[in-house]
């Protein structure tokens, strides 16, 4: 754009980084060329401590309180591990580059100004890393058992920086107990949601997020805060709005079991905690995650059964979804996708699944903009 208005005149010219840069992804749908996936190897039960009170299932709280600091039984890491290589092996064969971080010695306890913990896992890179753009972000986590987690990805991005990629840190947090509201207790049914963080300083798990061009969505929640909404807003600056929603969920943790952008125009939500679709998704369709089939006696140690809604997508019609929830599949079918089933319930143990379980670090595309003003 050439302006002639005034004496000097001034060039945009708008770069296609998609050729460029290792880092490039703007959105949750533009076709996948490369993707990190975590591990599930030295999986740790963290330390205990308030944080995790509010977003644990209520009947694995005594069980993380038992057994912080020790391992998570060798039998379901060895079958999440399995399902981990049949995602990886899924994902090649469409064409995607695949890369793993390190896995780390998580029982080893660490220590920061007035606290020691124990460490987690480096199986979900979605929670500690933000991809917009060309830029990978490292969050400030919320969980003490989190703060060094972004370290078995350091490889990873200091390749990508040296490839062109921008690398950003936001402000290390202190974690002090000014960030806990260690009288944190369940909320009764008709209170409102109560969030075990504080404002003392910006904290974020990426998973809060959701990408759709130029346009973010977030939440706030028991590790988001809005210092750290704040945070990101103004170190994205003007090209992106983020978008705060508030859903019907007592116990929020991330949003990519709640609402799931598809592509252009197309949203998956969550029946139960979006009770009613927000404005900004004027003309898009809708479609309610079928209720899902995850057995009660199958162990789910963070998180909710809802996790059948954590897919990746792989372009705009190609989704990876759970082998046997066959109700989705149905459903994604209906709703003209083309599903490629992944056995993962074994993972989904651990927290997490599809969605969680990656990071996008490339897709073909570039900015836009997908809201109607
Ligand atoms: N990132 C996992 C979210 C799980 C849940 O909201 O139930």
């Amino acid at each position: 754009m050439i302006n002639t208005h005034t004496t000097v005149k001034t060039e945009t010219v708008i770069v296609d980084t998609t050729f460029t840069c290792p880092v490039n992804s703007f959105n949750e749908w533009d076709p996948l060329e490369e993707v990190i996936v975590g591990t599930v190897d030295g999986a740790s039960f963290p330390s205990w401590h308030i944080a995790l009170e509010p977003v644990l299932p209520e009947n694995q709280r005594e069980t993380f309180r038992l057994n912080a600091g020790k391992p998570f039984p060798a039998e379901r890491v060895a079958a999440a591990r399995t399902e981990l290589e049949e995602f990886v092996h899924i994902l090649e064969c469409e064409g995607v580059k695949v890369r793993r971080p390190e896995s780390m010695d998580n029982l080893k306890s660490f220590s920061a100004l007035g606290w020691t913990s124990t460490g987690l896992y480096t199986a979900m890179p979605r929670d500690v890393l933000l991809v917009v753009g060309n830029e990978i972000i490292e969050c400030p986590p919320a969980w003490r058992s989190r703060y060094f987690e972004t370290c078995g990805y350091r490889p990873l991005l200091k390749e990508y920086f040296r490839e062109g990629a921008k690398w950003s840190m936001a402000p290390k947090p202190e974690l002090s107990d000014e960030q806990y509201d260690y009288t944190w207790t369940e909320p009764e049914e008709d209170e409102p949601t109560r969030l075990v963080i504080t404002e003392f300083e910006p904290t974020f798990d990426a998973a809060d997020f959701t990408r759709m061009g130029r346009d973010i969505i977030a939440q706030k929640s028991n590790v988001t805060n809005d210092f750290g909404i704040e945070w990101l807003q103004r170190h994205l600056g003007d090209q992106y709005r983020i978008h705060v929603l508030e859903f019907n969920d007592p116990h929020p943790m991330h949003i990519d079991a709640t609402l799931v952008p598809m592509a252009p125009g197309k949203l998956l939500i969550n029946p139960e905690r979006v009770p009613k679709v927000p404005s900004i998704f004027k003309g898009w369709d809708v479609f309610h995650a079928p209720t899902p089939i995850i057995p009660d006696d199958h162990t789910l140690y963070m998180t909710s059964k809802w996790i059948n809604m954590n897919i990746l997508m792989l372009d705009e019609e190609r989704v990876v979804v759970e082998r046997q929830d066959e109700p989705m599949i149905s459903a994604l079918k209906r709703w003209g996708f083309k599903p490629v089933p992944c056995n993962f319930r074994n993972f989904n143990s651990f927290g997490g699944s599809f969605h969680c379980a990656t990071l996008d670090v490339r897709r073909r595309g570039r900015l836009e903009s997908y809201l109607l003003d």
